[in-house]
């Protein structure tokens, strides 16, 4: 049995978490902050970053990687990727757009546009001078037809879902201007589409439970 470890306000957790919903395998979870020095914890997943996964062969970091295996592992269970060679290939270009150009990138807003940081001028201008750039490249290849590589559902939108609303609200709040529709890509219809999906709804559900949960923590705290 397969053991997803993180956090459920991760987005990287939750895009390994809708894959293996929507695959339909058998899993459990285990609650993993990010940041631990604990060799446990380093030895599955070197950077200290969520999520990983333990298998009964062993763990694997990288969400992208543990999609693949994913898909790899289980062939029976529901595709989230094309057959054909060349066509799963454009999935998983989509996938680095979106994990690579767009959240990694906006990634470095978050500390302030969601956690109450600090984030420098500079950092806001390299921001703001390459994510236009990556967006127009990124809506070059996204279809949204309705799903992000045509008319199925795959791995991609497991990975445009949980990451498209962050870059688009993160730059709201820190341009005041979301970047992805300032850049023609609609996104909320599109997140809209994958929230409904039951699967997505039990991510979300369990997202904002586990959110409840750390400010209800943090309030006895204070
Ligand atoms: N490339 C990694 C990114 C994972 C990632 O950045 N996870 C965040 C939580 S959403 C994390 O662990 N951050 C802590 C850190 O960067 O040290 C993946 O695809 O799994």
């Amino acid at each position: 049995m397969i053991t997803l470890c993180g956090i459920p306000l991760s987005n990287y957790y939750n895009k390994v978490k809708l894959a293996l919903l929507e695959k339909g395998i058998p899993f459990s979870e285990a609650y993993v902050k990010t940041h631990s020095h604990d060799d446990a914890v380093l030895s599955c997943s070197p950077l200290g970053k969520v999520p990983f996964i333990r298998t009964p062969q062993g763990a694997l970091c990288e969400s992208q990687v543990i999609v693949d295996y994913l898909e790899a592992a289980y062939p029976d269970t529901p595709r989230l990727i094309p057959a054909d060679p060349f066509q799963a290939a454009k999935v998983r270009e989509l996938i680095t757009y979106v994990d690579l150009h767009l959240e990694l990138v906006a990634r470095e807003l978050y500390a302030e546009a969601f956690f109450g940081g600090q984030v420098s001028d500079g950092t806001k201008k390299r921001v703001a001078r390459v994510l236009p750039e990556n967006i127009a490249a990124f809506r070059r290849l996204a279809r949204f037809g309705p799903y992000l590589a045509g008319d199925t559902f795959t791995m991609a939108d497991c990975a445009g879902w949980v990451s498209l609303p962050l870059v688009g609200m993160a730059t709201k709040i820190i341009y005041g201007e979301d970047l992805l529709q300032a850049g023609g890509v609609d996104w909320k219809p599109y997140a809209k589409l994958i929230g409904e999906r039951p699967h997505a709804q039990k991510v979300a559900a369990d997202r904002k439970a586990d959110q409840e949960r750390s400010l209800a923590a943090n309030r006895a705290q204070a």
